[in-house]
């Protein structure tokens, strides 16, 4: 059955809606990142670049490096942009967007965030690298979706029980990294994490410049929460998201994050852009090893 033209939008040219994309400018391995000018801190070690897009916040370069083809895209700020950016970029490679009919035959994409964060424990210092196995979403996107098998609901449960967590925001949900890409992206200068995903930068991460929190403990309670032993690591704005519509459409997702802050010590990266680029090589080359 054909999709309608208000449900898969397509531009002039055939691209889909907001990525501005054609299924040909896509590799299989899709670095994404939060900010529009990251894209070519990637993309600089690339040996060859045969795509540059952009279209609102989603900025595209598609090259090889050392041989692989890679995309690397920036879906700007939040799980809200994540819906849209998974789903299209799935749509560019599990739908005809000629016909407009989901393809028979499924291409799994390789999903691989580089970002920014903040670590909540003095045991996540700045400038370390937190891969997330497993991510909590503060958004509750995962749950406009029918298919929920593969979330953790008895830690989103004992997370809501221990936190007294207000059910005036949304239901949090817990949900894993691509186990495969976990093992291939893991080494000695990476922190396992279990990622907080939250819906905004200030009050949703209880960070006070003027406006008062409703919960101004809420950062310690997520830092004292422990499931089996599972303790939140560092907050962020996409890993959920990226985590869980990978899992619902098939794909495998990893999120590696920069520690720029760390809310217990008060510190701020003075070595961003230095250790970012440390970060970008160092899952380049775990990529293509
Ligand atoms: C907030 O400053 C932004 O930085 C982090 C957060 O997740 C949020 O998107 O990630 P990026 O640096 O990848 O954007």
């Amino acid at each position: 059955m054909s999709l309608k033209a208000s449900e898969l939008i397509l531009n002039e040219d055939g691209s889909i809606y907001h990525l501005g994309l054609l299924p040909e400018d896509l590799a299989k391995t899709v670095i994404t990142v939060g900010d529009p000018a990251r894209v070519s801190s990637v993309s600089k070690y690339f040996d060859s670049i045969e795509v540059k897009k952009q279209k609102r916040e989603f900025n595209t370069h598609t090259g090889i490096y050392k041989s692989k083809r890679i995309t690397v895209m920036s879906t700007g700020m939040g799980t809200d942009n994540i819906d849209i950016a998974l789903t299209e970029l799935d749509a560019l490679v599990n739908i005809d967007l000629k016909k407009k009919e989901v393809k028979k035959n499924f291409t799994t994409l390789d999903i691989i965030r580089i970002g920014t964060t903040g670590g909540i424990r003095k045991d996540t210092p700045v400038n370390s690298f937190i891969l997330s196995e497993i991510a909590l979403g503060f958004d509750g996107l995962m749950h406009y979706y029918k298919d929920d098998s593969f979330l953790k609901n008895e830690i989103a449960e004992a997370f809501v029980q221990q936190t007294d967590w207000s059910p005036k925001k949304a239901t949090p949900y817990v949900v894993e990294g691509s186990q495969e890409l976990i093992e291939k992206l893991s080494s000695e200068i990476t922190i396992k994490g279990f990622t907080g995903t939250n819906v905004g930068f200030y009050g949703p991460q209880a960070r006070i410049l003027r406006a008062e929190v409703s919960d101004p403990k809420m950062n310690d309670k997520i830092r004292d929460f422990e499931f089996e032993g599972l303790k939140i690591t560092n907050l962020e704005m996409e890993t959920s998201g990226i985590y869980g519509i990978s899992k619902l459409l098939g794909h495998n997702a990893l999120s590696m994050n920069l520690v720029l802050a760390n809310r217990e010590t008060g510190e701020f990266s003075k070595k961003a852009k230095e250790k970012m680029d440390e970060l970008i090589l160092y899952c380049l080359n775990k990529i293509v090893a």
